[in-house]
């Protein structure tokens, strides 16, 4: 595979290849810890992606291991260095917790994100991979943990609520309520990991999903995200599947009618096609 780096970033990596975006956080000395440049630097890399029309797959994954003692992260959430009393301060000294703003746009985009866990997936970087569509695991390094209740630094939304509809109510209060360790097989087994993967081959194997993935109808593929998202997302999943359906609604001939009718200041023929 050949990579080509997009954009030189200072928190995180970001490449091109074939059809795939990789994102990879690169802070591996604290566990790929993120701080307000990292999400702002998230940010700016996913929305490159979503409007890049080359790129049907972005895969979220880690730089690693750590040049201090070798351990591989994907994520350990936010960076308790630089959080204040509002929030995660950034160097701009305002406090913010814009993790939440990639974690929309992670779910909204129109194009398939699969989370690649090569080590620790703790506190944000747990609820991180709970919101990409897929994860795929390292079996060996991969560690799933929620600390969230141990630094009052706590995810309400995605990284728990949704988390309860992915493998149920009992197993999610025990993740966050506990903060155990488990392991990419254990991951698998409550239904948050889509596969388990020998670590040398975690990253090949991603891309040979996301190649898979881009030989499908790109159409129906972002429609059904879309469906699987609309219900537990309310009226916002609403919004972005009606959005879609109005889209589809501007290619067809009644919809030029209405256009033009305007700007040719008449009254619109429809013709009265009431389908059935
Ligand atoms: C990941 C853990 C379990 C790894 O343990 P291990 O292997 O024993 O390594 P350590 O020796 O602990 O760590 C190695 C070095 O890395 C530093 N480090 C690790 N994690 C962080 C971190 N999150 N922030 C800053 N530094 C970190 C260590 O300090 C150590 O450094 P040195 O070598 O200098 O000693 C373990 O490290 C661990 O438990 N980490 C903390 C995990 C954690 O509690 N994260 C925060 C949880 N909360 C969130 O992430 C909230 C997310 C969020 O931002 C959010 C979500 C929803 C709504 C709003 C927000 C919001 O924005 O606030």
């Amino acid at each position: 595979m050949d990579w080509i780096t997009v954009k030189e970033y200072e928190d995180i990596t970001y490449k091109k290849c074939n059809g795939v975006a990789r994102i990879a956080f690169n802070r591996p000395d604290v566990r790929n810890a993120f701080r307000p440049k990292t999400t702002s630097e998230l940010y700016n890399a996913f929305y490159d992606a979503q409007e890049d029309t080359s790129i049907g797959v972005v895969l979220l994954s880690a730089e690693g291991p750590s040049s201090k003692d070798g351990v591989y992260s994907f994520c350990s959430g936010g960076d308790q260095n630089a959080r204040g009393h509002q929030g995660y301060v950034g160097e701009d000294g305002q406090h913010r917790l814009n993790i939440l703003e990639v974690q929309r746009l992670i779910r909204f985009m129109p194009k398939v994100v699969i989370a690649v866990v090569p080590g620790w997936a703790v506190g944000g970087g747990h609820s991180l991979h709970v919101v990409c569509d897929l994860t795929l695991a390292s079996k060996e390094h991969a560690i799933f943990k929620q600390t969230d209740a141990d630094v009052t630094s706590f995810d309400g939304g995605y990284g728990s609520a949704y988390l309860a509809k992915m493998v149920g109510q009992k197993k999610a209060r025990e993740i966050f309520f506990l903060g155990r360790n488990y392991s990419a097989q254990d991951a698998m087994d409550m239904g948050m990991v889509n596969a388990v993967i020998p670590h040398a081959e975690l990253e090949d194997t991603a891309y040979e999903w996301a190649q898979e993935i881009l030989g499908k109808s790109p159409m129906a593929i972002k429609m059904l995200k879309f469906a699987m998202n609309l219900t537990d997302d309310g009226m916002v999943g609403q919004q972005v599947f009606a959005g879609e359906a109005t889209r589809l609604a501007y290619m067809t001939e009644e919809a030029k009618e209405g256009r033009n009718a305007f700007l040719e200041k008449r009254k619109p023929n429809f013709e009265k096609k009431w389908l059935p």
